[in-house]
């Protein structure tokens, strides 16, 4: 019986290490992904959800999150499968600046008015 028992306890320390061990492969999976800084044009909670969505649907973009007071938009992207001017680019086709690449004239014609440059006044 108590033979049994260490057996046991040998069992789940083994798949306590296996279990840490993936942990530990994960995190450092997601050491492989770079991060971008990006000023945009945006002006409210809907631009974020416009710009966020389309980070969402880009090839090669982990994450992202805009932060509305600043303007800045951080985006987590894999580098091996797309690059910063591609997720400006992405950002100018909603029509938004995404830092010096200008939005995408006709997408930013069909935002809400709310959503154009001077939108919203404080
Ligand atoms: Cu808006």
């Amino acid at each position: 019986m108590k033979q049994i028992k260490s057996k046991l306890i040998a069992v789940i320390i083994v798949a306590a290490i296996l279990f840490g061990q993936s942990i530990y492969a994960q995190t450092k999976k997601a050491d492989k992904y770079s991060e971008i800084k990006i000023k945009t044009s945006s002006e409210c909670g809907m631009c974020k959800e416009t710009i966020e969505k389309a980070m969402a649907f880009e090839k090669g973009v982990k994450s992202s999150d805009l932060d509305v007071e600043t303007k800045v938009l951080t985006v987590k992207y894999d580098a091996v499968k797309t690059t910063p001017e591609k997720i400006k680019l992405a950002i100018s086709k909603v029509g938004y600046d995404a830092d010096d690449v200008k939005a995408d004239p006709k997408a930013y014609s069909k935002l809400s008015p709310c959503c154009q440059k001077g939108g919203h006044k404080k």
